[in-house]
């Protein structure tokens, strides 16, 4: 249900564009952004990064919550940094924001109305899911997502970046009425018991995402990796039959990834291939294929290629018997 509410929350979450505008004019200039974030916000985090450092050319860090105090003196005036927790009730995320607010400007990107994040931090931006059930995150991902595209947005008054966001909900809504195939793939793939996630650039992020929501509500053992990785060591792992998902949207990272999937195909993997639709290139190289919308590019990629990989993980779930709304030992909120 909430993978199908994702459209929606895109499209709610983009009417506060005004708002974020505010935001960022209240903020002033920012030399260094650092995002700090668990879990699923902090693979959001990783997009961020990609979209400040490639579209802005402002320098990102990325940094896990519970790691923050190692690093908190690197931070400056100058230092936007911005904390990403669905809850807002995260306590790692919490202690970063205090720890933050006497050495750099903070920004609190939640979605529960409130929350302590919200008082904690300077500033606050809200993305509109509405409640999220489920314990894994899914529709509180793509619209932490599409706040942090919209803040770039907003810093670089890219208003192409805004007409592309635009786009998104019915391209969403094309992948939600195709899901049968996935259905489909999820049932020759249930038995595996160890998956990889590979992508390059804007897609590493969906890898790590694509993995972690794997993990969490089939209980399979799956790694996101960045593509170019593969040869420092996973390889190893990648025998006859290991299921590999290749996120390979059309862009400058495309042939490598490609490249990569040839690797792990000469391994005797099974791979999955997300790409655009008219990608013969990976269609032909690969056992099963996701074909996207053509016109979805590198950059909005990740707001896209995850809903796939969701609704794979959510089908794998259900061909194993597990409830994925409530997956053993996870909890919504982390408040210890
Ligand atoms: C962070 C998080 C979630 C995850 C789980 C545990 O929460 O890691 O991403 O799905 O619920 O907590 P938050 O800070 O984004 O609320």
């Amino acid at each position: 249900k909430e993978i199908h509410e994702e459209p929606g929350a895109v499209r709610d979450t983009l009417m506060e564009m005004d708002d974020v505008r505010r935001i960022v004019s209240e903020i002033g200039e920012v030399k260094r952004v650092c995002f700090v974030a668990c879990g699923t916000s902090y693979h959001a985090s990783f997009v961020g990064k990609y979209l400040f450092e490639s579209l802005l050319g402002i320098p990102t860090d990325v940094i896990l919550a519970s790691e923050f105090n190692y690093s908190v003196r690197t931070l400056t005036e100058d230092t936007l940094a911005v904390f990403i927790s669905q809850s807002g009730e995260t306590a790692d995320t919490l202690n970063a924001i205090r720890a933050a607010n006497s050495r750099a400007r903070t920004l609190a990107i939640v979605n529960v109305l409130g929350s302590s994040a919200t008082r904690e931090a300077q500033h606050v931006l809200y993305t509109r899911a509405g409640p999220e059930i489920g314990v894994a995150a899914t529709k509180t991902y793509v619209s932490q997502l599409t706040v942090i595209y919209m803040l770039v947005a907003a810093m670089g008054g890219l208003d192409d970046l805004v007409e592309k966001l635009e786009g998104v909900p019915d391209i969403m809504e094309e992948i939600l009425r195709d899901e049968d195939g996935i259905r489909e793939m999820a049932r020759a793939y249930s038995e595996a018991e160890d998956f990889f996630f590979i992508g390059r650039g804007f897609s590493y992020p969906t890898a790590l995402e694509g993995a972690l929501k794997l993990k969490e509500i089939t209980y399979i053992h799956g790694e996101g990796y960045a593509a170019g990785e593969l040869k420092h060591g996973p390889l190893a792992l990648i025998d006859d039959g290991v299921p590999v998902v290749a996120v390979a949207p059309p862009g400058p990272c495309h042939d490598k990834t490609l490249s990569n999937v040839e690797e792990v195909k000469a391994r005797g993997a099974r791979v999955i291939g997300v790409g655009s639709r008219d990608d013969a290139s990976l269609r032909n190289e690969v056992d099963d294929f996701i074909g996207m919308d053509p016109g979805v590019d590198e950059v909005i990629s990740p707001l896209v290629y995850i809903v796939p990989l969701q609704l794979l993980s959510y089908y794998v779930s259900v061909e194993r018997g597990i409830d994925p709304d409530k997956p053993k030992n996870l909890a919504k909120c982390v408040t210890v």
